[in-house]
């Protein structure tokens, strides 16, 4: 639907900080009937094959080339065109991987534009994006305890440490139980660690020092407990982050705090090993980002124990990426970040292929947040049956406590989601 409310008057980029207090880009766009505001989040494992963020001179130049290149080109463009909004962007930049004006600003900018639309139309943005007929409730895919890259030294080599319920009717209930197992952990990880100072990694994640199979097997623990206590199962899952661990040269996995490596193969049998002996219900980049072969591997002989084997790094959001790995049955679950690609049709693309294939897109976060909920609108709207967005911090919360909001004013439009289908043993 389109009328004049909603051409675009005005883009607008300024130089505001994330969560881990690096600056990032917010960009508001303005229409006759209203307007948005998009903040971009940052990856710290980022996928060798997303976009460029920022051009060379960073957030500053990209400051300066919205202003210079973007918005004049925007200007009188009607912002409920989704696809002509980033059409034009793509124009502009005119490079494949963003590098001119950044993947971030991109991102920033299509968001924008969407919202601005949403509320010149006076509708919720979710119902505006939506692409599907009915509207399900997300399931919060959150960490409690993680290392890797988003922690200091002597935590856990994997990254994230999930938490998921199998299923829920209402936001609220599930959110509420991932909170509880945190804290559980919290306190466990207090009394079986002396040293334990209570510190957090970049997403609000318990970072003790502790081995990545002692840390998964508390994590299983608490989810157990709390699963008792509040009547919904909870799962656990990994973000192994595996590319982060890589060592290309040397072809082994680096699992420095455990001072191990591991080959391809012995990787792939560890990771066989890990979702049996703790019945893991996820598990993320478990290798690098360009074994297509060991994910398929590994994917054929996870589906007898019902193990989503999702790609992050693998795909980035990408559908030539996504399509590849579809062709050789590469995972059952894809990780959809927004800014891995830069635009929301792009972002679409993906998602349209992997419900298309039967798999389950994950909408998330990354390590580097603002408090901007929009992610949450984002996995309504696309059919994201998991959100991936953290359990502890505002910047985590914010995406969840959107989806309160949006559920509290438009029950009749929101659906239950049961995620037991996609975790049936094969
Ligand atoms: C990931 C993300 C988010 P980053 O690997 O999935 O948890 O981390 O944003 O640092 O890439
Ligand atoms: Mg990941």
């Amino acid at each position: 639907m389109s009328s004049t409310l909603t051409i675009i008057q005005g883009v607008k980029a300024r130089r505001i900080f994330n969560s881990r207090g690096e600056e990032t880009v917010e960009i508001t766009v303005k229409t006759l009937g209203g307007a948005g505001v998009a903040a971009a989040p940052a990856g710290k494992s980022r996928g060798l094959h997303e976009v460029e963020y920022y051009p060379r001179g960073g957030v500053e130049e990209a400051v300066e080339k919205v202003r210079k290149l973007v918005e004049p080109k925007l200007l009188g463009v009607d912002s409920s065109n989704q696809e002509e909004v980033d059409r034009v962007l793509h124009e502009i930049d005119g490079t494949e991987n963003f590098s001119r004006i950044g993947g971030n600003t991109a991102y920033a900018v299509s968001m924008a534009a969407a919202e601005a639309a949403a509320k010149s139309l006076g509708k919720p943005l979710f119902l505006h994006m939506a692409k599907l007929g009915e509207v399900h409730i997300p399931l919060p895919l959150g960490n409690v305890l993680g290392g890797g890259k988003h922690a200091g030294k002597g935590a856990p080599d994997i990254q994230e440490f999930l938490v998921l319920p199998e299923k829920a009717e209402k936001i609220w209930e599930a959110y509420a139980a991932a909170v509880k197992v945190h804290r559980l952990l919290g306190k466990t990880l207090e009394r079986k660690l002396p040293d334990f100072t209570g510190g957090k990694g970049d997403e609000g994640a318990w970072a003790p020092r502790i081995g990545s199979e002692e840390a998964l097997a508390l994590v299983v623990e608490a989810a157990e407990q709390v699963s008792a206590e509040v009547g919904l199962r909870i799962r656990v899952g990994l973000d192994v982050a595996s590319s982060s661990l890589w060592d290309g040269e040397k072809q082994v996995y680096v699992y420095a705090s455990e001072g191990k490596t591991r080959d391809g193969g012995s990787q792939l049998d560890f990771m066989l090993e890990l979702i049996g002996k703790f019945k893991l219900a996820y598990v993320e980049d478990p290798l690098h980002e360009e074994d297509f072969e060991g994910f398929a591997e590994l994917t054929s002989k996870a589906s007898k124990f019902g193990c989503l084997i999702c790609g992050d790094d693998l795909f980035v959001t990408n559908r030539r990426r996504l399509e590849a790995g579809i062709r050789v049955k590469a995972a059952t679950a894809v990780i959809i970040k927004p800014n891995q690609v830069g635009t929301l049709t792009d972002t679409w693309e993906a998602v349209n292929s992997a419900l298309n294939a039967g798999m389950v897109p994950v909408a998330s976060h990354r390590s580097g947040e603002t408090c901007d909920g929009k992610l949450a609108h984002l996995a309504l709207a696309y059919g994201c049956p998991l959100i991936k967005t953290g359990v502890i911090g505002g910047e985590r919360a914010s995406k969840y406590n959107e989806l309160i909001r949006v559920q509290e004013a438009y029950p009749e439009r929101i659906q239950p989601t049961d995620l037991t289908p996609h975790l049936k043993p094969r």
